[in-house]
């Protein structure tokens, strides 16, 4: 399978920046004014130094739909255009959002390991878990992704609610005018909110409280938007029920204390790792670039 990275290369004839910060400096130093487009993902981004290295900058195509790694701010200013891929992982992050609500209720991770150790045959039945149906779902970020996990958990007789920074237009499900009322009003808090500046550790001590010792995080969007150092301690004193997690603040480190806690379940960011969903964040990514390359429009700018 050709990647982007082929494509670039071959078809724009990109350069690869130098992984280590020294070589990249220097050929920043040389190269970096010859560069107009640079083709990035989620994970790194055009961050503000780089785009300072990069003066005739004119568009970020970045692979993923969350690009907080990029500033947009500086874009702004300079009159850079930036895209992202938007919708074509609706379907794969919702179901790994639905896969690590079933998961963390149902306790079928810690259940699987209890299998393979043994503890089966040797302690007889596991022990009872959550009812994962007809629970009070709280979704914090209520756009793309998040609508579809709530039409997911609308098939577990789910009752939803959702805190966005305005209420969103044509929306049925209860709005909670801050993530403290919505975790308070609910058993489970999804974390779909993108993430930056703006979203960082909105989900504080005071909100993993509201949750409470019956209650789960769920969090498929980034790092960031939750303070990990309260979750920790929130789930080393009890006062939170569990948490699913496919994402970290300092990826792809994963606080230590987490590893050996069984109503935890942990994944390596994988929310829009399929072939299918890659296969058409690649081909959108390239769409973007052609475009940009033919007319200097974007085919999905982030704003
Ligand atoms: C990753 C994601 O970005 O789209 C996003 O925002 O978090 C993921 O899809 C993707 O793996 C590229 O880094």
């Amino acid at each position: 399978m050709q990647t982007v990275q082929d494509t670039v290369a071959n078809v724009y004839g990109a350069v690869r920046l130098p992984d280590s910060p020294a070589d990249q400096a220097e050929f920043l130093g040389h190269r970096g004014h010859t560069f107009d487009v640079a083709v990035t993902s989620g994970r790194f981004g055009v961050g503000t130094e780089l785009m300072q290295a990069l003066p005739n900058l004119r568009a970020v195509v970045n692979f993923g739909v969350g690009y907080d790694t990029t500033d947009t701010r500086q874009a702004t200013e300079r009159g850079i255009a930036v895209s992202n891929t938007p919708d074509v992982l609706n379907d794969c992050v919702a179901d790994t959002a639905v896969a690590l609500y079933v998961d963390v209720l149902r306790r079928t991770s810690a259940a699987d390991r209890y299998v393979r150790r043994g503890d089966w045959a040797r302690h007889g039945n596991f022990p009872l878990a959550t009812k994962a149906s007809g629970k009070r779902v709280g979704i914090l970020g209520l756009g793309r992704i998040g609508k579809v996990i709530a039409r997911r958990l609308e098939g577990f007789d789910c009752t939803l609610s959702y805190h966005n920074r305005k209420k969103a237009p044509g929306v049925a499900y209860e709005y909670a005018s801050s993530p403290v009322e919505l975790a308070r009003n609910a058993d489970v808090l999804i974390v779909a909110a993108a993430g930056g500046p703006e979203s960082v550790h909105v989900v504080d001590h005071e909100v993993i409280e509201a949750l409470g010792p019956n209650g789960y995080l769920i969090n498929i969007a980034r790092g960031s938007v939750v303070d990990e150092r309260a979750l920790v301690a929130a789930l080393l004193a009890g006062s939170l029920g569990g948490a699913g997690l496919d994402v970290f603040a300092d990826e792809p480190k994963v606080p230590q204390d987490l590893l050996s806690m069984d109503n935890v379940v942990l994944l390596p960011h994988l929310g829009s790792g399929t072939k299918e969903t890659r296969a058409a964040m690649a081909e959108l990514t390239l769409a973007n670039l052609a475009q940009f390359a033919a007319d200097g429009t974007l085919v999905t700018p982030v704003s």
